[in-house]
């Protein structure tokens, strides 16, 4: 590993550049085994936003030509739009330079199949953020299923519901369009889901052997936005002007891993009352668990011999990551997702080893997504 501090780059400064960003200048207090990092540069296109978010998010300078960026520093944050996913992280693996991309992988199969193969191709480290691995209750959770706790595996339940949508007012952003995002709740959140489980259960179920896949456009055009504060939809929908929406709001499928087990997804934008509701519940032949993003410190568990499900807290000084935090127990939220992942992808990029989930997983999650596309385009289950 080097003395000297890695320089990192960031495409990207409105919701995920400040959610990177938070984490980064966070690592040092508390997890001081972390390596060096400079937040040397941010990139994007708006001078005046650029300049703001440079001085606000700690980073040393600004650049608007992602082209040298890539070259100049150690590790390049991709974490703009998903169509702009694919080109300058294979052009910054080319460089030899560690990647770590948001997800979806990119906004389409042949994006993602061409980042995979970038790199497998490069000595750098390329990792994909799916962030919610590093909760501690789920690292716990995906302890006890390999130890055996819950038996075999029977059933995965993965929901990821949110609201933003449901009024027909909301705001046009690029998440509502298939070009610059690839699909709708599907890639945003059933991305998120279909890593999860995968992880959760793939060391026991298998992967993921057959599916069918449903979507659903509730809303198809929307208000064309004021301008945009970096929230999810942008800001004033009170244009008179409308753009369409080409992607879905909704997503359901059926899905059968190789071991038999069965599962189901869903993911909403329009799920009325759901902020950020990211659940995931699987039954086993001597157990059973309950996770919900809304409640990230607990697990609902039965295991072996209970009566019932106990909720238990997983906010021990020895659980995953918690001795890093607070003592006795006080509870972490959605941004230590962000400062775990990156302590464990820049550990791994400092050391020159592979991260997971790697761009081998995006891609392995992609083809998923998109065999939920044609599954719903053709109404016919698919082998995978
Ligand atoms: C918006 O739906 C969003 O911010 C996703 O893009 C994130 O990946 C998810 O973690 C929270 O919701």
């Amino acid at each position: 590993m080097s003395d000297t501090p890695l320089s990192v780059g960031v495409l990207g400064y409105r919701f995920m550049g400040k959610a990177h960003a938070n984490a980064l200048a966070r690592l040092p207090m508390f997890f001081p085994e972390a390596p060096e990092v400079e937040r040397e540069v941010i990139v994007g296109r708006d001078e005046e936003a650029l300049a703001e978010a440079a001085d606000r998010l700690g980073f040393e300078r600004y650049a608007t030509d992602w082209e040298d960026v890539v070259e100049e520093v150690d590790v390049f944050y991709n974490l703009g739009p998903n169509n702009v996913h694919a080109d300058p992280s294979i052009a910054a693996l080319e460089a030899d330079t560690h990647v770590f991309c948001e997800k979806p992988l990119a906004h389409t199969l042949e994006d993602a199949e061409r980042m995979r193969d970038a790199a497998r191709d490069s000595e750098a480290t390329a990792g994909i953020a799916f962030n919610y691995r590093f909760i501690p209750a789920i690292q716990y959770a995906k302890n006890l299923i390999d130890a055996g706790e819950l038996g075999e595996i029977h059933h995965v339940r993965g929901t990821y519901l949110q609201d933003w949508l449901v009024d027909p007012e909301a705001p046009w952003s690029w998440r509502n369009s298939k070009e610059l995002a690839g699909s709708g709740a599907l890639g945003d959140l059933g991305a998120h889901t279909i890593d999860l489980t995968r992880f959760l259960v793939g060391d026991r179920a298998g992967d993921i052997a057959r599916l069918s896949g449903q979507l659903q456009t509730f809303v198809d055009e929307r208000p064309v936005p004021g301008g945009d504060d970096g929230s999810l939809s942008g800001e004033g929908g009170d244009s008179a002007e409308t753009r369409e929406v080409t992607v879905d709001d909704a997503y359901t499928a059926q899905v059968e891993f190789e071991n038999g087990a069965v599962a189901t997804y869903e993911a909403s934008r329009f799920a009325t009352g759901c902020k950020n509701d990211h659940s995931v519940e699987i039954n086993g032949s001597k157990g059973s668990l309950k996770f919900s993003l809304e409640r990230l410190n607990e697990l609902e568990l039965l295991l072996e011999g209970d009566r019932g499900f106990q909720t238990i807290n997983v906010t021990e000084a020895d659980d995953p990551y918690m001795e890093h935090w607070w003592p006795v127990g006080h509870v972490l939220g959605w941004e230590h997702t962000f400062v775990h992942e990156n302590y464990e992808f820049l550990t791994a990029a400092a050391a020159g080893e592979e991260h997971s989930p790697s761009f081998e997983d995006g891609y392995r999650v992609q083809e998923l997504l998109a065999a939920i596309e044609e599954s719903d385009a053709s109404g016919q289950w698919l082998e995978v």
